[in-house]
């Protein structure tokens, strides 16, 4: 273990595969934090208490634990190392619940095309509230696909924002093919996790989430996602697909990201 938290053999198998578990980085204080702040956020409103897959984004401003986690922990450290990079800029967080019968996938995807940046890469941290398994949600990756750099078309979701279907690609994006189709062609990489260990994944790597089959188990994970210094903003409001709100009509296609949306977490 390094001074900066992980080992060069960790940050090479990011470079590499896209992806690397980190075991038992957060200690119970953390862990204790996140429980609690992921308690209030359940509870904040809107909340329909059908949904069986909860996700909301933007929780670090308004619940104390996630801000601190997001700011103060060692994962802007991390980034940093992970992304090759002397300045963070915190993207977003969510928070992602899948209730014991929510049956559906999350499709497959990369992330950075949804997101308003180019020019430097991203990445994100999804720290686990509960042990994950296959059977509990984990989510799937294709071994360095990071580095195809394969700009796929984002999914579009339908007026709630749950089914999704295909666009037709925009100039400069590809479709998604279905990976489903052709598993055997590729390594699929998965994890099981325990409260404490941290999964950071390049936000180019293509990945899916698999269903909460237990019947009986909630499998809660909070994911910070973090840019590099070196990337710059970018409007994607003519992509169909892209997360409306993480768009800021205060900057323009070109700027530093640093803004109060999109705070500098570290500095070299
Ligand atoms: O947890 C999942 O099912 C999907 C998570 C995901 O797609 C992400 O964190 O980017």
């Amino acid at each position: 273990m390094s001074a900066n938290g992980i080992t060069n053999e960790q940050v090479s198998t990011f470079a590499a595969d896209g992806a690397v578990c980190l075991r038992g980085i957060l200690g119970r204080d953390w862990l204790e934090r996140l429980w609690e702040a992921s308690d209030e956020a359940m509870t904040m409103p809107p909340r329909d208490p059908e949904q069986r897959y909860f996700r909301r984004i933007g929780l670090w401003r308004e619940v104390r634990g996630f801000g601190e986690l997001c700011r103060d922990s060692i994962l802007p450290r991390l980034a940093a190392r992970f992304l090759g990079t002397r300045k963070v800029n915190l993207l977003y967080d969510q928070l992602f619940v899948k209730e014991p019968d929510m049956v559906d996938r999350s499709a497959w995807h990369n992330d950075q095309p949804y997101w308003p940046l180019r020019g430097g890469p991203a990445m994100t941290f999804s720290v686990p509230l509960d042990h994950v398994d296959e059977s509990l949600g984990a989510i799937e990756f294709i071994r360095g696909s990071h580095l195809w750099n394969a700009w796929y078309q984002p999914l579009q979701g339908d007026e709630e924002g749950r089914r999704k279907s295909q666009p037709a690609p925009r100039p400069g994006f590809i479709e998604m093919p279905d990976f489903d189709a052709e598993r055997e062609r590729h390594e699929i990489l998965s994890y099981d996790m325990e409260p404490g260990d941290v999964l950071a994944f390049h936000g180019m790597l293509v990945h899916a989430g698999t269903a909460n089959t237990t019947g009986t188990k909630t499998r809660r994970a909070y994911t910070v996602r973090y840019v590099s210094g070196s990337a710059r903003y970018f409007d994607t409001s003519d992509i169909p697909g892209r997360n409306e709100r993480l768009l800021n009509p205060d900057l323009r296609p070109g700027d530093p990201l640093d803004c109060d949306m999109f705070p500098v977490v570290y500095r070299e």
